[in-house]
Parts: C-alpha cells; structure tokens; sequence
C-alpha cells in the first residue's frame, strides 16, 4: 500500500513536472493556471499514463457494500440532476370526463361514487359561505380548499376511520366524509363555546379525536414526522391501520418532510404521504420552491415507493390511495403520492393572489379542470345522477350550511378562563402568572378586547 502510493506520488510529480515544462499541453494558447481546472489536460494526461503503466489485473466487478452489490465502472459519469422525461401523472377520467381506455383503476360502487361527488359539492359549498362570512366580519379567518376538493374527499373515501389522518390545513373534506357535522364546522369556525378545543385554536383549525383526525397545526411540515412516529406505533400494535399525512409542495421544502420520509423508510412505517402540489405555497411559485421534477422524484432518494396522480382527478386519486394503503399495511411500507393540482382560491382571507399571479392561470384551472365538474359528468354519464339530483342537492346543503352559521353565531365565546385548560391536571406557576396578566391587561384595555368574550 505504502509502495503504490510512493510511485503514484512519483508519477503525479513527474506529470506535473512535464506539465510545467509545456509538453503536455494540448494547446498551447491554454494558461498553466488552468492545471488545477478539471478539464486540464494534465489531468487526462495522467489517467493516461497511470492505465499504460499499470494495467489492472483486478478483474471485479461489483463492491460488496451495505445495501448490496455496487457494481464499478471505469467510466466517470455525474449523474444527471433531471431525468430525460418528466415522471407521468396518472389518471383515469381524461378532461371530457370520459374513462381512459386500457388503464387501470380501483373500482367504484355507485354509492361511493355519488357520496364522493356529493361530499365535494358539499365542501365546494362551504368554503363559499364561510369565505362570504369572514369577509362580513363574522368569522376572523378563513382558508378554501377550491380546486383541490378530489384529492380531499376521493382520498378519504379510499381509507378507513382506524387510519390516523394527520392533516396540513387544505384538507377539511377528509374531516367532511368521516362523518364531522356542519354545524361542528361552523362551531369552529365561530370559536364558541361548543366547539370541541373550546375556541382556542384559529378557524379552519380543526381536531376530531372520534374521526381520528389529528388537530389541524399551521406550522408547515411539522405534522409530517408526528404521522410517521404514530404510524409506527401502530405497526407495532399490529394494527390493520396505517397513518396518512397531507402536505402542500411548500412543505416540501421543510426539513421535517425530509427527516419524515428518511425515518418512514428506515423504520418501515405504513404511512401515506400525500403532498398537494398546488403550484403555491402563498405568493412562492413552485420554481422558487425546487429544482427537481415535482416531489415524486423524492421518493426514489429515500427509498420510498412513489407515484404522480392527477390531483384533479378523483377516480385517479381513490384507486391511487386504496392502493397505497393496500401496500402501506401489507408491507409495512411508507408510500409518497404527489397529486398535481392547483390553488384556485386565495392563499386564505389574508391574501389577494391576484397581485403575483395572472388571473388567466386562475380562470383557467377553475373553469377546464374542476375536479367537482369533471367527476359529475362522469357520474351522470353512467346515469347515477342527474339534473334534478343536482339542484335538490345544492339547495339543501346551502341552507343546511346557512342554518349552522346561523346557530354557531349565536352560541356563547368560551370564558377566558379556557384558554388555560386541559393541558395540565393542576396550573404551573408561569400559566396562573399569564392568566393574571390577561386579566388585568383586558380591564386596562377593554376596547382592545371583544365584548362577548366571558372573563
Ligand atoms: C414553519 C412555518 N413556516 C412558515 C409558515 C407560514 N406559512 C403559512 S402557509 C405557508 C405556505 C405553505 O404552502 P404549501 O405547503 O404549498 O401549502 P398550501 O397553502 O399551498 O396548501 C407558509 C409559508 C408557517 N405557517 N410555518
Ligand atoms: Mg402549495
């Protein structure tokens, strides 16, 4: 060992030094300051000379190394940072709504199929009225999910309630088809007193332990971890069930998205990743958020099985997700779904999109690729809904909507006193302190303070 690197050594010198004399130059007009760039001659020079002074006699092919063989090669290639192709996206209705022809799909009874459409309307209805009540004052935020209603509802219609949802905040309509009533919404959304985290979280903020939806936390990407650390305990409960987690292409870009994936694999967590690739994350185009082809591609460096969906597409995202979570639990496995889709509405009632993208972009995914649309067509053309149907539909869950507004805006504000509770059995010392404080602060300063808020 010491022997070959004595004479490589030698043979570097006695390079350089032919270098430095000129001879090995390849053109005469390059500078000698270039020997240390890459592409100097000298260099090939002497990958040259070594190969004609010593051939190898090593006749190997592969390097036996953790995780398998690793085969060599004398060729020196970088891999390239994007594939050729971009990886495609799945899906089984095309625009016109119509099956495409020789794929493959999870079948869907008519049942479903009508509770997926209806769920979606249902949401699409919702977020109308909520958004028209913040901005009356009546609620203090608000938050829609237009454009991404298939990858809410379909998703959820192809899981179970023993799968743990460990949601971002775009995704009410998984709440929506486990059965959360509209008037709990609206409870919510109001923050009053029957609202099951008794106002203290924003709207939109919604937790439901009975449908197994993990509290809504804005702080993007931190529920990534906590759904594969669940989904792992439930592996070893031996549970039938897996844990599914949703994301927005911001998230991305957090690091707990990549300590989540790399602890999925290694850990063998059946969890479901299913980001939401909505071309935003509040004014950063995605340009600004990656250089890889999308999220999908992600998968492949941590060893997790992936696939691209057409987001807007909800037959695509059902058979997509049953058939992660047929794999996820069947082979302890973590899987990552990329669904492509868009933003339609404002980041959320703080926003006015309109002022970093063209309003062509947004007319246009609202109107050529709804996803609600797109899935009614097709469940009229197998005649399991009809014009009728629709309008019957749409009027009873606008006043249904309207009613639970109504009485979620009457209900009493949660006492001050609340906003203590429930976390510790008996007060620490520093809470007592901020509670004082508040108390105080609002008898100084009770027109900063909303008067139907009890002390
Ligand atoms: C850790 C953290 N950083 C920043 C924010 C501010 N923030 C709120 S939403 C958001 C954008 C998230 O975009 P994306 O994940 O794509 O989800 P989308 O809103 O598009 O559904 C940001 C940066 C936050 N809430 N948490
Ligand atoms: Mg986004």
């Amino acid at each position: 060992m010491a022997l070959c690197f004595a004479k490589s050594r030698n043979i570097v010198h006695r390079i350089s030094k032919l270098g430095t004399l000129g001879l090995l130059r390849s053109s005469p007009s390059l500078p000698a300051s270039s020997a240390r760039d890459f592409k100097n001659p000298i260099h090939g020079a002497l990958c040259i000379c070594s190969a004609r002074r010593f051939q190898s006699t090593d006749t190997k092919q592969f390097l036996d190394f953790p995780g398998g063989k690793v085969p060599f090669t004398p060729e020196m290639r970088f891999i390239s940072e994007s594939a050729e192709e971009r990886i495609p996206c799945y899906r089984v209705l095309d625009d016109n709504s119509q099956l495409i022809m020789h794929g493959n799909f999870g079948q869907v009874s008519p049942e479903v199929a009508v509770k997926i459409y209806t769920d979606m309307v249902t949401l699409q209805i919702m977020d109308k009225i909520f958004y028209e009540a913040q901005r009356q004052g009546r609620i203090s935020f608000y938050l829609t999910t237009i454009g991404e209603e298939a990858i809410n509802i379909a998703s959820a219609a192809a899981l179970t309630i023993d799968d743990l949802v460990v949601p971002q905040y775009r995704e009410p309509g998984v709440l929506l088809w486990r059965g959360f009533s509209l008037q709990e919404f609206a409870d919510q959304c109001f923050s009053n007193k029957s609202d099951g985290c008794k106002g203290r979280q924003m709207p939109i903020h919604y937790g439901s332990r009975e449908h197994n939806y993990f509290t809504v936390a804005s702080t993007i990407g931190s529920q990534l971890p906590h759904a594969v650390g669940a989904a792992y305990s439930m592996k070893m409960d031996g549970k039938d069930a897996c844990a599914v987690t949703y994301f927005g292409d911001g998230g991305s870009s957090e690091g707990d998205f990549h300590a989540a994936l790399n602890f999925a694999a290694v850990m063998e967590a059946p969890v479901i990743f299913i980001c939401r690739n909505n071309g935003w994350a509040i004014s950063t185009p995605t340009s600004d958020q990656f250089r890889s082809d999308g999220i999908v591609v992600r998968g492949r460096a941590y060893g997790v099985r992936s696939i691209r969906v057409d987001g807007n597409d909800a037959l695509a995202m059902y058979g997509a997700v049953r058939a992660a979570r047929e794999m996820a639990i069947s082979e302890h496995r973590p899987i990552l779904i990329e669904a492509l889709t868009y933003r339609v509405g404002h980041h959320s009632t703080s926003d006015d999109s309109t002022k970093y993208r063209p309003i062509d972009e947004i007319e246009w995914w609202r109107k050529a690729r709804d996803p609600v649309t797109r899935f009614g067509k097709w469940i009229q053309s197998n005649g399991w809904w009809n014009g009728e149907t629709e309008l019957e539909l749409r009027s009873r869950v606008r006043n249904q909507i309207l009613n639970a507004v109504q009485k979620a805006e009457k209900v009493d504000k949660p006492s001050v006193s609340e906003l203590f509770t429930d976390v510790y059995d008996v007060l620490p010392s520093n809470l007592c302190e901020q509670d004082e404080l508040l108390r105080r602060t609002i008898k100084r300063h009770p027109q900063d303070y909303p008067k139907d808020v009890p002390l």
